[in-house]
């Protein structure tokens, strides 16, 4: 059996599980927050948002197409991967597929021997991104859409996905199911195309509406409920659910560790179209969608899509830059990083309140086993400016906390901010204030809370 070597060397144990709990590629991918969504196709040549699967694929030709420049950029901008739409709803393949006859192949580009997947692969490699892939079951193109053989075709087309291109570490279902060439709608076989991922990428996190890896946030916005919980009822929903609006929040009750994925994107459309390069959105949108998202216990995707020449456009990628400086102003430096820390209770070694003020993502502070309520108190020797705090619950162990207070002390104890939910990160905002002790007051929570930082920062 197991034993951690702090309980032997302490007696102290950690305190249990509060179910669910999420996997370890699950935990990895809340901790990358932010990454980013390439839609790129025949549609990027027609300034469609949804093909029709009748594109004379000879059109899809970026001249200049360049991976290396889309993974330095997204590198650059603070990105921790990049998730492409291998195949959209029109059922162009971004690569040789053996599946379909709708592919870079029969293209005019590189003479019809490129391969998108290959490149990108190879460049997140390089820069050391994830590398994520969007693949539609959806199809209005193939000949078999709307038939039980669509089925074995599709799981064939994941196995060359997921076979050829390394490690893949997010799949992407959409839940859109229209109609293909025949007018019929196909129904999906869910089970099956899990299946292929599990066995050809174990540690792919999958995304649908309903999981099983990560939820979508019901909205193209890029927001997360100011509830947010990592868990939903998993049974409840399907991809397309008419539910859609409940996965925003998800369910304090869940039985499923199914986290909220907020996709935007930085145009109004998904695909690029030359008449959007006016249309960006500002820093200020933004650094408010962070907020909403990353800030509210969500993983950021954020849709940047490559132009027709096959390069992120210098507009977006000047954008993103300003973006990421935003952010780095926004919250420069931890102030709370190192200072005396104190708790109204006690666990023991190891869980000490100095826990959540060390930089460290895997130590904690945790409340004794039955205590729904804790406070953590920073202590800072000369009097700080403080606009924004960022938390979070050492989620390994479950999302627990349900709601809290932010107060700062200056000569008297003031409230500064409340919120409910903190899971993998919560960043709250308030008008600056001076304090020489800041406080999180938890006022209640599933288990005995676990808070494995509190930091503290001054925006510039
Ligand atoms: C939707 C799709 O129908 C859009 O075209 C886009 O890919 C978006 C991210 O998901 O459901």
């Amino acid at each position: 059996m197991f034993v951690p070597l702090l309980l032997i060397m302490t007696g102290i144990n950690p305190p249990k599980p509060c179910n669910p709990v999420p996997s370890r590629p699950q935990i990895a991918w809340h901790r990358a927050e932010y990454t980013a969504f390439c839609h790129f196709g025949p549609n990027t040549f027609t300034g469609e948002e949804w093909g029709h699967g009748t594109e004379d694929p000879k059109m899809f030709n970026p001249v200049d197409f360049d991976a290396l420049q889309w993974a330095k950029t997204f590198k650059e901008a603070g990105m921790t991967g990049i998730i492409i739409t291998a195949k959209h709803h029109d059922g162009f393949c971004l690569w040789p597929s053996k599946q379909s006859k709708h592919t870079v192949r029969e293209s005019s580009w590189q003479r019809g021997e490129g391969d998108v997947l290959r490149e990108l692969s190879k460049a997140c490699k390089e820069f050391k991104l994830k590398f994520g892939v969007y693949v539609s079951p959806w199809d209005k193109n193939h000949p078999d859409y709307g038939t039980p053989k669509y089925n074995e075709v599709f799981a064939e087309t994941l196995k060359e996905v997921l076979t050829n291109y390394g490690p893949i570490h997010e799949v992407w279902f959409d839940g859109a199911n229209g109609e293909g060439p025949s007018g019929k709608k196909q129904v999906y076989d869910w089970p099956l195309f899990h299946s292929v991922v599990r066995k050809y990428q174990p540690n792919a996190v999958m995304f649908s509406d309903a999981g099983p890896g990560v939820r979508w946030v019901g909205n193209e916005d890029g927001y997360a409920g100011e509830t947010c919980w990592a868990m939903i009822q998993g049974k409840r929903y399907v991809p397309g659910t008419p539910l859609y609006k409940e996965l925003t929040e998800g369910s304090e009750n869940g039985e499923d560790w199914i986290p909220a994925e907020c996709d935007v994107s930085i145009r109004p459309g998904w695909f690029w179209k030359s008449s959007q390069d006016k249309e960006i959105k500002s820093v200020e949108k933004l650094m408010d969608i962070w907020y909403g998202s990353v800030g509210r216990n969500g993983h950021l995707l954020l849709n940047v899509p490559p132009n027709n020449k096959g390069l992120i456009s210098e507009v977006d990628a000047q954008r993103l830059m300003e973006f990421r400086k935003a952010r780095e102003q926004a919250m420069p430096k931890d102030l709370a990083r190192g200072k005396v820390a104190s708790s109204d209770s006690s666990r023991g070694v190891g869980f000490e309140a100095s826990r959540v003020c060390d930089g460290k993502a895997n130590t904690y502070f945790a409340a004794p086993d039955g205590y729904k309520q804790a406070e953590v108190t920073l202590s800072f020797e000369r009097a700080q400016k403080i606009n924004a705090v960022s938390l979070a619950e050492y989620i390994p162990l479950g999302q627990r906390v349900k709601r809290f207070e932010i107060d700062a002390f200056n000569g008297a104890w003031k409230t500064v901010a409340r919120g409910t939910t903190i899971g993998n990160k919560r960043i709250l905002r308030f008008p600056p204030v001076a304090l020489t002790r800041l406080r999180v007051r938890i006022l209640d929570s599933r288990a005995c809370p676990t808070i494995s930082a509190f930091e503290a920062y001054a925006s510039r």
